[in-house]
């Protein structure tokens, strides 16, 4: 191979890994615009973002309908109009954890592991009867929980390693008159887990976005974390 043709060779190969697994800008339901055929949206004002990983044999928060669940916790301290929520496997390589990121011990222990990776599934709930920060500690493990939404695969997030698009996103826009879609203050999860059963492995990124600042929201591994995560 003569030098031009190897260089040109490297740059293929370079601008094919850096078009995996991309991850655009989280964009709001709220204010969508569509432009000659094009879908424009706005960008999520408020966005917290969670560095996880799964380990096989680890122990979930809960094992519902055959599923090991894991979950994080968000306190929303005023009523949202759209909660968007999204959960990408593996962790995108031009994706790093910030200062004001949720980042798992597990996700630490497991940084160097950065092709294992599982096809994500997310749901969304809302406590019952949760509404202060105060009591979340002591009242969120005997709520009850209020399924809003899930989602196991979105043809808008970027492909797996795999070339199967297999991760999630969803978007809930708040509906006041009903009160399973009334995005109103109070303590909800993100549930994530995966499609398929069995033991998986790999590391994730899930957001939580909103199209307004939402001052003091906070998001958590356990309930009893919220009030002190809502300071920082
Ligand atoms: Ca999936």
């Amino acid at each position: 191979m003569n030098k031009r043709l190897l260089a040109g060779a490297i740059c293929l190969a370079l601008g094919m890994t850096a078009t995996a697994q991309k991850l655009d800008k989280f964009g709001a339901d709220l204010a969508k615009k569509s432009v000659m055929g094009k879908e424009i949206r706005v960008p999520y004002t408020d966005l917290q973002s969670y560095y996880g990983y799964i380990k096989p044999g680890a122990a979930p928060d809960e094992v519902k309908n055959g599923k090991k669940m894991y979950y994080v916790y968000v306190w929303i301290p005023i009523a949202a109009p759209e909660i968007g929520v999204r959960m990408i496997s593996p962790v995108p390589d031009s994706m790093k954890p910030g200062d004001k990121d949720y980042v798992s011990p597990m996700y630490t222990e497991n940084a160097a592991d950065t092709k294992s990776f599982f096809d994500t599934w997310v749901t969304l709930e809302r406590a019952e009867g949760i509404m202060k920060l105060e009591d979340v500690a002591g009242k969120a493990k005997s709520a009850k929980w209020v399924s809003i939404d899930k989602n196991d695969d979105s043809s808008e997030m970027p492909a797996q390693p795999s070339g199967s698009k297999y991760n999630s996103l969803m978007r809930i826009t708040s509906n006041p008159s009903d009160p399973m879609k009334s995005l109103v203050m109070g303590l909800y999860r993100i549930g994530f887990t995966t499609y398929k059963t069995g033991e998986v492995q790999g590391s994730f990124l899930a957001q939580i976005g909103a199209p307004v600042k939402l001052p003091g929201v906070a998001i958590a591994a356990n309930p009893a974390d919220l009030a002190a995560a809502a300071k920082k």
